[in-house]
């Protein structure tokens, strides 16, 4: 800012070093005054406000814009006479900073120049033209319900669309949940989303949601519903209404309803600054602030922004009665300029020091420190058939786990799982794995990516994050578990052939778990591991294992 008025200021001082230079070669006339009341101006990347010069003239004056050959800029009036006002203001900056002159030239007047920049844009836009930085959650066997659809109401044609199904199987926990979030997490900022708002069935159990999403007890939403009877009538919602909550989940929780028109397109907007390092929201629709808050929590707390349509109890008085859908625009995120850096998904920071032990499997002697419960070791491989494990015994902790495994081709359904497992030996549900399996019709549909027929899955697992099912062609793969520390706690890569295509923070800290790495080849066990039994034996084979323990 500094620097940007010397330079105006600079200008200034030169204008009017040229005029004096130029009088001296005229008729010498009397100057007249005519003064602007600034010398510069500073436009956000999305302005909300006009800004004005204040212009002193004893005499018509006139503006001339130099706005760079574009055409952001709106000024007016473009002369006058006398003293006046002149309002600017600037459109939505969708690319770098950029500037414009005003010219202020009144007849034998100094010439007045006010220099106009504004800031370059940063953010982070889906169009949903596309999945690109977007992962679907909570699909469902035999359904498509998360679409790009073309629509004229859009500026580049296209919308996301996504329905759930009507009946009250599809309801509640276990229901049809559709959502479309970022794989980048993002911390203070504004967050925009623009929504087609249909007519839902009348006090359906369906929700559409605009929300931000950390964990259970850190979000904050927008969510879009018909709503109950009762919230309805206390908040009079006409019959082309639909109800708006905006709320938090907790830190603290609040929940309030507004009625908006169904059947048209609304902009949200979640607000996020920071105020002594905590949050202060701010829940917008169609400009018209509904809500602001102070949150007890800051960027600690990071958030992926999500897209839904929900059957959710509590968003009505019944099972949905017709197939509710949203359209979403776009999703955009700006930052401030104090605002951390959006953590990307599949970019992991340089890695830590270690000591790297292999193991290549040349000799058919059981290595030391592991103990073999089936497996063979022949031709420089370990193979492991169903229902064999080879165990390694010391503790193992935040390190890079790498192996190469031939994966075997085995049909959709049959309950085999075979990889690696970092598994708490202090407690029964803390583990890290990567385990190769067909996965059920249902375990392949909720995949990010569709697997093709034929296609193995690579299933990557903590509790904390639940499973994530990637596709890979049976045969020779190198997997890796990535396990860091985080603030204290275990954050986990799960990395396919060198690509990352998963990460995850845990609340897990080495002071409350301790771990052991095991290979393990499970066949015909619980319905976690498929809905058939094996229809053969299936061989695991690992070429070799590499633990690169970090030192922290
Ligand atoms: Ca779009
Ligand atoms: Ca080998």
């Amino acid at each position: 800012m500094k620097r940007r008025y010397v330079y105006a200021a600079i200008g200034a001082l030169y204008s009017i070093a040229l005029l004096s230079c130029g009088d001296s070669f005229k008729e010498k006339t009397e100057l007249v005054r005519c003064e602007v009341s600034t010398y510069d101006l500073t436009f956000e990347v999305s302005p909300t406000e006009v800004q004005t010069v204040d212009i002193t003239s004893e005499t018509e004056w006139k503006v001339a814009v130099d706005q760079g050959g574009g055409d952001w800029l709106t000024v007016s009036p473009p002369e006058g006479t006398g003293n006046g006002t002149i309002t600017v203001s600037a459109g939505k900056n969708s690319g770098p900073r950029r500037g414009a002159t005003l010219t202020v030239a009144a007849r034998n007047a100094e010439l007045r120049t006010v220099t106009i920049i504004q800031d370059g844009y940063n953010g982070f836009i889906y169009h949903y033209g596309d999945f690109e930085g977007l992962q679907k959650v909570g699909l469902v066997a035999g359904i498509d319900p998360i679409t790009i659809v073309d629509n004229d109401e859009c500026e580049d044609g296209k919308a996301l669309r996504i329905y759930t199904r009507p009946g009250e199987e599809y309801s509640g926990t276990n229901g049809d949940r559709f959502k479309v979030q970022t794989t980048t997490q993002f911390g203070s900022g504004r967050y925009e989303w623009r929504v087609y708002v249909p007519k839902f069935g009348m006090n359906d159990r369906t929700s559409i949601g605009a929300f931000v999403y950390f964990d259970d007890a850190h979000e904050l939403d927008f969510e879009i519903c018909s709503g109950t009877a009762a919230a309805r009538s206390a908040h009079n919602a006409g019959p082309d209404d639909m109800l708006c909550l905006v709320s938090s989940q907790a830190n603290p929780f609040f929940s309030e309803y507004t009625p908006i028109k169904a059947d048209a397109w609304h902009t949200f907007v979640l607000d996020l600054k920071l105020e002594n390092d905590k949050y202060l929201a701010e829940w917008l629709v169609d400009g018209k602030s509904l809500k602001k808050a102070q949150l007890d929590y800051g960027e600690e707390t990071y958030f992926r922004a999500i897209s839904s349509v929900e059957n959710l109890y509590g968003m009505g008085d019944h099972a949905a009665t017709q197939e509710n859908y949203a359209l979403f625009d776009y999703l955009e995120y700006v930052p401030y300029d104090y605002s951390m850096k959006p953590i990307v998904e599949g970019e992991l920071p340089p890695e830590p020091e270690g000591t790297t032990t292999r193991w290549d499997f040349e000799s058919e002697e059981i290595p030391a420190d592991w103990t073999n419960a089936g497996g063979t070791i022949a031709n420089g491989t370990l193979n492991l058939p169903n229902g064999t494990s080879f165990v390694y015994g010391p503790e193992v902790g935040p390190g890079k786990y790498t192996w190469e495994i031939d994966v075997p081709a085995i049909g959709t359904g049959e309950k085999w799982l075979a990889g690696g497992n970092i598994a708490a030996t202090n407690a029964e549900e803390r583990s890290f794995s990567m385990f190769v399996f067909p996965g059920t019709e249902d375990d392949r549909a909720a995949c990010q990516v569709t697997p093709l027929p034929g296609q193995m899955l690579v299933r990557c697992y903590t509790e904390s994050l639940g499973v994530y099912g990637v596709p890979v062609n049976p045969g020779k793969h190198t997997l890796t578990i990535d396990l860091r520390l985080k603030d204290g706690a275990y954050s986990a890569a799960w990395i396919i052939d060198g690509d990352v295509v998963k990460t995850f923070d845990t609340w897990y800290t080495p002071e409350e778990f301790r771990f052991g790495f095991s290979f393990v080849t499970f066949a015909n066990g619980g319905g976690w591991q498929g809905d058939r039994d094996t229809q053969g034996t299936y061989m695991a084979s690992y070429d070799y294992f590499e633990y690169k323990k970090y030192e922290y």
